[in-house]
């Protein structure tokens, strides 16, 4: 079997350090050559999924997250809002849906859901679906019976991050654990919903921590179906506020270290789009990003204009892509394309081996 055809059908979940660590040191224009190659075999090029994201519960969270806005222990200014009523958030989801995003993803700033918010949360889910949009939640840590009740209620995605490496994580977090992070993503994955897990870089981590927390992803049983890149957003307030900015060109090391080793998920170009030139995002996206957040808002920071990205798609030849279900149709056909290929080139291999 050629090279290509095989690395198209394998997907592995054995990586090691070593292997990684290779990946990260290989010349830039090496490294996004491997990785374009194993994004075309896998996906439309030229395609990106847009999400929409809205905080639906402002501030006040429990957690002491050191990058975050909302955490009860930083001294961010921002205004703390209560859980949104459903029509409020439907409203938004509808113009979302009318500005073209394929989903809408929901933010609150929770520890874990509180019960009376979460019988809540549960319609509003219901409501959002029913606008015929792929429905996103996170929530943050979950039991094994609220992944289950997030399932029925139509959730498709659940969106809960590693955010760093095991080793640094307790330089960014100290109110729960790595393994905690672990559990609640193996709920929602027994649950049944599609997993949307990555990280953020720029953090003052070393390089060894941004292997971590990719090795850790792509080790994964099932690697998550979307995985998240954030570039830290600095927040004056927060702990890293003043953290020195990570060369941009590793940002896209990282997306396209993703790429290679999470061949069929989709690699979300997350926050930090704000500090990013056009040409850095045209390298992104070679580097196998395909997916962003469109719309001018993140959670509590701003993300580019609608018209921006629109401008930008026109001058790269981006196009939106439809469902992440048209993404995993276009994977198989791509599969199946580079299957039936090696099948015609091993015939004829044998039938030059026979003449
Ligand atoms: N409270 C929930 C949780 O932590 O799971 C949901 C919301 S939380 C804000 C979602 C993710 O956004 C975080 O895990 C983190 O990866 C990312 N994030 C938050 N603040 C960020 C920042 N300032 N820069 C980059 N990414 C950030
Ligand atoms: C994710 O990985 N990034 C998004 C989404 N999941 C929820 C959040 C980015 C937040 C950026 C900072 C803010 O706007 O507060
Ligand atoms: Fe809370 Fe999530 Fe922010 Fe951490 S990242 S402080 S859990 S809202």
């Amino acid at each position: 079997m050629s090279k290509t055809a095989e690395s198209a059908q394998e997907i592995r979940h054995d990586w090691s350090r070593k292997e990684v660590q290779a990946l990260f040191d290989l010349p830039m224009n090496d490294l996004m050559f491997q990785a374009q190659t194993v994004h075309r075999q896998h996906f439309d090029p030229n395609a990106v999924q847009l999400s929409t994201l809205l905080n639906i519960k402002t501030g006040a969270c429990a957690e002491d997250c050191s990058y975050c806005s909302q955490s009860v222990v930083n001294d961010t200014s921002l205004k703390v809002e209560p859980l949104m009523h459903q029509e409020t958030v439907m409203e938004s989801a509808r113009e979302a849906k009318k500005n073209g995003a394929s989903r809408f993803c929901m933010g609150a700033a929770w520890r874990s859901p509180t019960p009376k918010g979460f019988e809540r949360i549960l319609e509003i889910i219901g409501g959002v679906k029913s606008l015929g949009l792929e429905t996103c939640a996170t929530l943050g840590m979950l039991s094994n019976e609220q992944a289950h009740q997030l399932k029925e209620a139509g959730l498709d995605y659940y969106n809960h991050n590693l955010d760093t490496s095991a080793e640094y994580y307790d330089k960014v977090i100290t109110t729960r654990t790595y393994q905690d992070r672990l559990d609640t993503l193996s709920f929602v994955r027994d649950a049944g919903m599609k997993v949307c897990c990555g990280g953020i870089v720029g953090m003052g981590e070393e390089q060894t921590d941004r292997v971590g927390l990719l090795l850790t992803l792509a080790n994964l049983d099932h690697h998550p179906e979307s995985v998240p890149m954030n570039l830290l957003v600095k927040i004056e307030g927060t702990p890293l506020a003043d953290t020195e900015d990570l060369d941009i060109f590793e940002f896209i090391r990282c997306i396209a270290v993703a790429r290679i080793l999470m061949p069929r998920s989709m690699v979300r170009l997350s926050a930090g789009r704000q500090s990013l030139s056009d040409e850095a995002q045209a390298m992104c996206y070679l580097a196998g990003a395909n997916s962003i957040f469109y719309g001018e808002r993140l959670l509590t920071t701003d993300n580019p204009e609608a018209d921006q990205d629109r401008m930008l798609f026109g001058r790269l030849g981006l196009h939106p892509m439809e469902t992440e279900a048209d993404a995993a149709r276009e994977s198989e056909l791509a599969a199946a394309d580079a299957g039936a290929h090696t099948q015609v080139n091993e015939q004829a291999d044998e039938q030059q081996a026979v003449h």
